[in-house]
């Protein structure tokens, strides 16, 4: 038996390369030594209100692009989130366990309440649901980008306080960052994760951006007032520029260093720019084809959901009973 992994991604706007440098690309080198379950995850799309008729598109988009990226169906389940019930059925067993005062602290909560005239209750319930979709598979491990290790800490917190409460049920699933690209930032602004939800036009690199856009933004990313790159004092521009092309290219540290040293911004930016166009072509030439015919896509989304589903009423059915409350 292969250890699982379990990890989603949004459908709430176009994936752009944090999506892929955080995530995608870790799970498609991943599946081949874990047994993984790969989520659109539509219900944590809904936490901020998301027009009806686009987000049914995005996420047949997003499924299209795990495929695309190399995540191959006959080995990985690509489920959409919501077709599975013992997801929300989860989500409300572990909710009536999570103390309030654990999901006020959340950054990511914050963050986004901050951003909306009223804020839903889903959205402070982000977390828990998150929680429920790891320990309903019972990962050992999720590949995530740095910005979800505060959420994962809570998964294995509560995963930790439904065992002591309710006898040992769920295993602690461990924390996967990549080595390079947990966090990508904006192109425009730096000092901000890039984001699908940013609508600035010159923000995120979306996977599917023709080439002559990718280089369009990337000729635009703020740098700072250098230049060229000064490897002893580079702003947080130029450091983001380096480490998409380092995650993009493979290079070494020092194949880094050594190449890029001293150059002039308007090259560094056009090398990157040829990286990131390199990088993506497989991915967007595949995109194509898997959109051409929607039948296979819903397909597979049918066969990895009836895959996963019986692995998940049995961990609800478990919980269930743990708690008392009736189940057969
Ligand atoms: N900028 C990023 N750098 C590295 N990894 C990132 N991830 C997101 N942004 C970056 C990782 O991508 C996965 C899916 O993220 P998500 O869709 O669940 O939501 P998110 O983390 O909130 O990502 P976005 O793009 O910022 O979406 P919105 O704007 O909808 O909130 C996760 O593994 C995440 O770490």
């Amino acid at each position: 038996m292969k250890p699982r992994v379990l990890s989603g991604i949004q459908p709430t706007g176009s994936l752009h390369i944090g999506n892929y440098l955080g995530a995608l690309k870790n799970w498609v080198r991943m599946q081949h030594d874990y047994e993984c379950v790969f989520c659109i995850v539509d219900l944590h799309a809904i936490t901020v209100y998301q027009d009806p008729a686009e987000l049914r598109q995005k996420i047949e988009q997003t499924a299209a692009i795990f495929i695309a990226a190399g995540i191959d169906p006959q080995i990985s389940s690509v489920v959409v989130q919501s077709t599975v019930a013992a997801h929300a059925e989860l989500c409300w067993l572990l909710t009536c366990c999570t103390p309030l005062g654990w999901l006020e602290r959340m950054t990511q909560f914050k963050d986004k309440a901050a951003k909306q005239e009223s804020i839903g209750d889903g959205l402070l319930q982000y977390p828990v649901l998150m929680a429920a979709d790891i320990l309903l598979y019972k990962a050992n491990a999720v590949p995530v980008g740095d910005d979800q290790s505060q959420h994962l800490e809570l998964t294995r917190d509560l995963a930790q306080r439904f065992n002591a409460l309710y006898g040992e049920t769920f295993v602690m699933p461990e924390t996967k960052l990549p080595t390079i690209g947990a966090r990508i930032m904006g192109l425009d602004d730096p000092t901000k994760k890039m984001s699908k939800s940013e609508t600035g036009s010159g923000h995120a690199i979306s996977l599917l951006d023709e080439p002559s856009v990718i280089r369009k933004k990337i000729m635009r990313a703020t740098t700072d007032s250098n230049p060229h790159v000064d490897l002893v004092n580079m702003g947080p521009g130029v450091v983001n520029l380096l480490t998409i092309h380092q995650a993009f290219s493979g290079w070494t540290d020092d194949q880094v260093k050594s190449h890029f040293a001293g150059m002039r911004y308007g090259d560094l930016k056009k090398t990157v720019a040829e990286a990131v166009v390199a990088g993506l072509e497989p991915l967007q030439k595949r995109y194509k084809e898997i959109t051409a015919d929607p039948a296979y896509l819903r397909g597979v989304l049918r066969e990895s959901a009836a895959r996963v589903t019986p692995i998940a009423n049995e961990t609800v059915n478990t919980v269930k009973q743990r708690m008392g409350v009736y189940s057969d």
